[in-house]
């Protein structure tokens, strides 16, 4: 009589066990991003959220935290190491403190346009990258898109390497773009993004560069009178995954996130288009200055000594297979 309560009882905690594990089975993760709902990353993390919720029927759902809720890209990125964040749509900007192989995308004039990057990332080269993510303890899930950067400044309209001499310019956490940065006489201040607006407002730096989504997004025009049109180095972004929720994964699951994290990122590549097409106009009706034909040849010849520092660091020949892609 005993021994079958006993039984009974733990017949019942295995029930709520099964039941407890029935609900752990659906699984909400955490994705963060550094910029409003409404921009590119907004609407990248939704294409990716309602299409893994489809593949998986339900089983994993995710709560977005935009607007730099979970720390700044760098912050996120250790998150995701550690496991307190789940996925991270980034820049590359911090990336290639954590996995190196990133750097050599971050270098300026490198993409012709975006259906060069997009051949770049989405082939062979963008793939072994991504590939090199799990040896530094991040899962790669596919690379999704900032844009085209663009300098602003509180200081006078830029044309020409000329007129960056002196400027102090917020940089992103890289050291490619800092090294270039220094090239045209610019004080590259890195900055995490959370800082910027107000670093800008109170002149703590005179400028930032950044493509038109995010210039849109994060209200620049209200602290910045000035916008060149340098197109000066493309941006990817990066969808990331913890390992730990990729360990915990089937081999199935690991393809429905690895298909919503496609979606997402052709989401966020669209996005940017649309920005890039119609924000200008939008900047202008906002007040800000705008050059949109600067001297970007001039740019790129002021680059040069960074250039060959790259080339001796990334290797001359992945740069070229880089450049003669598409
Ligand atoms: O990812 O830090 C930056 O300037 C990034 O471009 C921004 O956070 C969007």
């Amino acid at each position: 009589m005993f021994h079958t309560t006993i039984k009974a009882a733990l017949a019942g905690v295995a029930l709520v066990a099964l039941g407890i594990s029935g609900a752990q089975a659906q699984q909400a993760l955490k994705l963060g991003y550094s910029l409003a709902p409404t921009s590119h990353y907004g609407v990248g993390a939704t294409a990716m959220a309602e299409e893994l919720e489809r593949l998986s029927d339900g089983k994993f759902t995710i709560e977005q935290f935009p607007a730099n809720a979970l720390g700044g890209e760098r912050e996120m990125v250790e998150g995701a190491q550690i496991g307190t964040v789940d996925i991270v749509i980034t820049s590359t900007g911090p990336v290639g403190n954590f996995v190196p192989d990133t750097l050599i995308t971050d270098i300026p004039f490198l993409f012709r346009d975006y259906e060069h990057a997009h051949a770049v990332l989405d082939g062979p080269i963008g793939q072994e990258i991504l590939a090199q993510f799990p040896n530094h303890g991040l899962i790669g899930l596919a690379w999704g898109e900032n844009g085209f950067r663009n300098l602003t400044n509180n200081v006078r309209p830029i044309r020409t390497p000329e007129d960056t001499q002196g400027l102090k310019v917020r940089t992103m956490e890289n050291q490619v773009h800092m090294r270039a940065f220094q090239e045209l006489g610019v004080l590259p201040t890195p900055m995490a993004f959370p800082e910027l607006f107000t670093a800008l407002q109170q002149g703590t730096v005179d400028g930032q560069e950044n493509p038109i989504g995010v210039i849109l997004s994060a209200n620049f025009s209200q602290v910045q009178d000035h916008l060149t049109l340098t197109q000066h180095v493309y941006s990817p972004a990066l969808i990331i995954l913890s390992p730990i929720v990729w360990d915990g994964l089937t081999d199935e699951e690991k393809g429905w996130f690895e298909e919503a994290a496609a979606a997402g990122a052709a989401a966020m590549r669209e996005k940017v288009r649309e920005d890039a097409d119609n924000g200008v106009a939008t900047l202008k009706e906002q007040g800000m200055q705008v050059v949109e034909d600067p001297d970007r040849a001039a740019f790129e010849a002021a680059l040069q000594p960074a250039f060959a520092e790259f080339a001796e660091r990334f290797g001359q020949d992945k740069i070229d297979a880089i450049r003669n892609t598409g």
